[in-house]
């Protein structure tokens, strides 16, 4: 915390359903901006599209709220400035040349995910905008067996740090990073996560709901978009899917 940022307030509980769930009842309820929870444990911890998080003590289980100011962007930026926010805090761990970003809201450790952001809203349509912003992060523990590989900081580093210690220190860099949003608006965003992201350049496949593309992975738009040439040459902006790599083709240009 510093002066030119917002207060921010941190409550652990031992289990929960799901912070994300609590913390959308709570924010209904006026909850304050920048109020976050962690659990240690979740019984019903969920992704996106309704998928599970596997949400086993020794991991961080953490969300929290931002409401709109006037003249911010459009609030769903706030998974790109979650996952700049992950990816510094857990530089304190790991290497940071090791972690990477992947669209649209995973942090990648080694190649593999050991964090998944989730953002939502049951903001009403009379109230200024609100967010829960979601974040779970392997310290100790990560599933095997999935389509897409998972790790976590132990496994990468032989060593769990102790989640109510890397709570407050992606909190500080969400805030961080959140400051820099209001201030400079999506470009510094951008520009960050485009530093790190996994992919650019890269071939690979983007699952929507109905239908399933390959190509190159371009940019990342200015609302967030990822920007995807075909092999047809044309060139796509997606705002939702589910990304692989490594499809097992070069990257054409
Ligand atoms: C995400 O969804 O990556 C968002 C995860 C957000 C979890 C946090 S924990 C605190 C807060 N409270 C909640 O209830 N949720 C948030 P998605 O991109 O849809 O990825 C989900 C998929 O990742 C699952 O279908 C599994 O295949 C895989 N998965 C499940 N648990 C995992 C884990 N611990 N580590 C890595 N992958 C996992």
């Amino acid at each position: 915390m510093s002066a030119s940022h917002t207060a921010w307030t941190l409550r652990a509980v031992p289990e929960l359903a799901s912070t994300n769930e609590t913390m959308l009842e709570q924010a209904a309820l006026g909850a304050a901006d920048n109020s976050w929870l962690r659990a240690d444990r979740q019984t019903a911890g969920r992704g996106r599209r309704g998928r599970a998080w596997e949400s086993p003590a020794g991991n961080l289980l953490l969300s929290g709220v931002a409401r709109a100011r006037a003249g911010e962007g459009m609030l769903a930026q706030l998974s790109f400035v979650a996952a700049l926010a992950v990816r510094e805090a857990l530089s304190q761990w790991v290497p940071a040349g090791r972690l990477l970003l992947k669209w649209p809201n995973d942090v990648l450790l080694d190649g593999a995910k050991v964090c998944g952001i989730l953002l939502e809203t049951r903001a009403t349509p009379r109230e200024l905008p609100w967010v829960v912003v979601g974040i779970g992060v392997n310290l100790a523990h990560h599933p095997t067996g999935l389509e897409r590989p998972a790790t976590s900081v132990c496994a990468a580093t032989g060593a769990a740090p102790d989640p109510g210690t890397v709570a407050p220190a992606v909190i500080a860099a969400f805030d961080g990073w959140r400051q820099r949003w209001r201030e400079g608006g999506f470009a510094p965003i951008r520009a960050a996560w485009l530093a790190t992201a996994s992919g650019l350049g890269a071939r690979i496949e983007a699952r929507l709901t109905c239908r399933t593309l390959a190509g190159q992975f371009l940019d990342l738009a200015e609302d967030g978009a990822l920007v995807l040439r075909l092999d047809s040459g044309v060139v796509e902006t997606l705002h939702a899917a589910d990304v692989f790599e490594g499809t097992g083709h070069a990257a054409r240009d």
